[in-house]
């Protein structure tokens, strides 16, 4: 059982939130009596063909005998969620099935969330499987797979089980019109298929360039699932708190944001530029793509102007939003709703001001700062029907799964990224006390291999994707993509430690994009912000000399493919289920740690920083600990961030003056290159 030791020192906070009673953490019990290998065929079931009626003869007995208000005693709130559920039920409130789900949809949330309300009150397996199969046959479907997903990613009941990959799972958000239409006629006709995806869009449209990084099905994943773990709707009475969850909302998007520059730098395109409510909106967007149930997204074309949207938000009221809050930047302090200040010119004022701007429900005062980032969600979302005159159903925008597929994805976020730009560039830079590690010295810093990056094909199940009839066997349907790849390699440094003793170090691996569009070197000023962190892992040295030897595979912003639904489900019917390494799909791919680079070599700054781990890492053994594989942007479950420094230390701050970061021992820098290799790999 984890230890959530922080939420109790935290509870007192978080009491002002209105809530359910979920009777604490003791409510959660890991349930001996059921192995991992029972549960993760349970979890396989419930999401296969998710679409249709229970299959299973197990799962589908319990939809049709089970009731969830029957046993109260098996709730940590003796039944309170299950009633609430089973009351809307009932009364015919629910949403039906075959109908498109979003979250931003504040009903459809809410009916989400009384069904996640029920599954994380539930004390045992046998209760949780038991609602599962029972609301999968009474709820819609999208509500269900992200009640079942958020529940097993949060409940200790789901600990050790894979969630398949949701590009398996709601093929529909994760590939295009055309090649769902083609999985449909294969299935039709009876006859396996294989089709290519191609990325939405021309070459006439210049942002086609870079539509492999928005649409990579597993950056998709990455992004989908942060916001599963770190849910805005999030309350710290459904058990622990979300542990710098502001911080880290500005971390895991401020690091797409770059990214993704990165990425267009490699491709001759300049940084994307922010959005702004009074400009038009230059990209416009076709999605090709279509709900299974609802039709398609709707599409925007070029430079349309924001317009007010029914029910959401008027385009001033944005603009206020916006004020308010770079006012409270301004000033250094954020107003709580009690009239008190809260300081953010501090290490922990960027945890705050992401609070305030995402929002969620961590937020001081949402009245007041109300929710920039998911109210401009939703604008984006609905510009092509702002009146729902055509009855449209929400755009790319109003998804996690789809919503970096858009072009404006990445201007709403350059624009939030600039806000928190401005209140890191009002804080003092570092000083030479704050970067120093006594008696540590990186003599040099280097890359063991080639950073080189290539294109590879990749083929994902869409069987998920289209329906069977009783007595027709399912036949083999795939989506074949290409995909952004690098050969392995390791960071390495020679590290000297004067001390007597051994010490315990952070590395800090960053590379930062050297050069702008027109090949001008960017001065540390400017570069600085650019960074995309590589890794971030403690090690001890030695007194003496160092070789330290990190391989790329190992990085701690990074996760493995999600194995494929099938493998989990041939996994599980093996028996002794054990795939611990895959429990998170959190993490930048493995395989895009690199951005594309250059067939004849684009430079980057490579910038190692070694800190004093006695003082940065906030767990006892962080060496030996894996904090959950991904925690440099998804932190890790239930347990405080590793590690103490703001995220992107120290990287994060102005360097009006570069030599401090020359002169410092512990801190090196080199220039590397990256070259793309063109001949696609098969
Ligand atoms: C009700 O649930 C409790 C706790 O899970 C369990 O011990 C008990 O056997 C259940 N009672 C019935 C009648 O199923
Ligand atoms: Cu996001």
């Amino acid at each position: 059982m984890k230890v959530f030791v922080l939420c109790t020192l935290l509870a007192a906070t978080a009491a002002a939130w209105p809530s359910f009673d979920f009777g604490g953490i003791d409510g959660f019990q890991s349930d001996p009596s059921v192995s991992l290998t029972q549960r993760q065929k349970h979890v396989n079931k419930l999401l296969w063909k998710v679409y249709d009626h229970l299959k299973d003869t197990e799962l589908k007995g319990i939809a049709n005998s089970f009731d969830p208000e029957s046993n109260t005693s098996q709730y940590s709130d003796r039944g309170a969620a299950a009633r609430a559920l089973a009351k809307e039920l009932k009364e015919n409130r629910l949403l039906k099935q075959h109908h498109w789900f979003s979250l931003f949809n504040p009903r459809q949330r809410e009916e989400a969330l009384m069904l996640f309300s029920v599954l994380m009150t539930c004390k045992s397996w046998n209760c949780f499987v038991n609602n599962a199969a029972y609301w999968r046959e009474h709820m819609n479907e999208g509500e269900f797979v992200y009640a079942l997903y958020t529940a097993i990613i949060h409940s200790e009941l789901g600990e050790g089980v894979v969630l398949p990959p949701l590009y398996e799972v709601t093929p529909h958000l994760f590939t295009n019109s055309e090649v769902i239409q083609k999985a449909y006629t294969a299935k039709m006709v009876h006859t396996p298929g294989t089709f290519q995806m191609h990325f939405t869009g021309t070459k006439k449209n210049k942002e086609q360039r870079v539509a492999y990084f928005g649409e990579d099905i597993g950056m998709n994943t990455h992004h989908v699932t942060w916001h599963m773990d770190y849910p805005f709707w999030w309350k710290d009475s459904y058990g622990y708190h979300l542990d710098r969850k502001g911080e880290l909302f500005f971390w895991v998007h401020h690091q797409l944001t770059v990214r993704f520059d990165a990425e267009r730098l490699s491709n001759w395109l300049d940084p994307v530029d922010e959005l702004h409510w009074d400009n038009p909106i230059t990209e416009g967007f076709a999605p090709h793509s279509s709900y299974k149930y609802g039709g398609e997204f709707p599409s925007r074309p070029d430079n349309i102007h924001f317009q007010d949207v029914d029910g959401v938000a008027r385009v001033r009221d944005m603009l206020i939003i916006e004020n308010r809050i770079r006012d409270a930047i301004a000033h250094g302090y954020i107003e709580s709703d009690d009239g008190t200040h809260i300081d953010i010119m501090n290490d922990r004022g960027i945890d705050k001001l992401g609070d305030v701007l995402e929002a969620s429900a961590y937020t001081p005062n949402s009245h007041y700062y109300s929710a920039l980032h998911n109210l401009a969600h939703v604008m984006l979302g609905r510009q092509g029907d702002p009146h729902g005159k055509y009855g449209m159903p929400p755009g790319v925008m109003e998804h996690f799964e789809t919503a970096t597929r858009d072009p404006s994805f990445f201007r709403l976020h350059k624009y939030l990224d600039n806000i928190f730009k401005e209140h890191k560039d009002s804080l003092p830079p570092y000083t030479r006390e704050d970067l120093e590690f006594a008696g540590v010295a990186l003599e040099s810093i280097g890359i063991d291999g080639q950073l080189k990056t290539f294109f590879e094909d990749y083929e994902f199940d869409l069987r998920n994707a289209v329906d069977s009839a009783e007595g027709m066997e399912d036949v083999d349907i795939n989506a074949r993509i290409s995909r952004l790849n690098h050969e392995p390699f390791s960071f390495v440094a020679d590290v000297t430690n004067n001390n007597r003793g051994s010490v315990l170090a952070t590395f800090r691996i960053y590379m930062c994009p050297r050069r702008d569009n027109n090949g001008m070197v960017f001065s540390f000023d400017e570069g600085h912000w650019m960074c995309i962190e590589m890794d971030k892992f403690w090690k001890k040295l030695s007194p003496g000399k160092n070789h330290v030897v990190r391989k790329s595979v190992d990085s701690t912003v990074t996760v493995p493919d999600v194995p494929h639904f099938q493998t989990l489900i041939d996994a599980a019917d093996r028996g002794s289920f054990d795939m611990s390494e895959f429990t998170r799909s959190c993490g930048i791919p493995d395989r895009m740690l690199l951005p594309k680079g250059k067939r004849d070599g684009m430079e980057f700054a490579l910038v190692i920083a070694v800190t004093d781990g006695k003082y940065d890492a906030t767990h006892s053994n962080p060496e030996a600990d894996e904090h959950g594989g991904s925690h440099a942007h998804c932190g890790q479950h239930g347990e405080i961030y590793p590690d103490k420094r703001p995220m992107g230390f120290p990287t994060d701050r102005r360097i009006p003056d570069r030599r401090i970061f020359e002169e410092i021992p512990n801190f090196k820098m080199e220039i590397v290159k990256v070259f793309h290799d063109d001949r696609h790999h098969h």
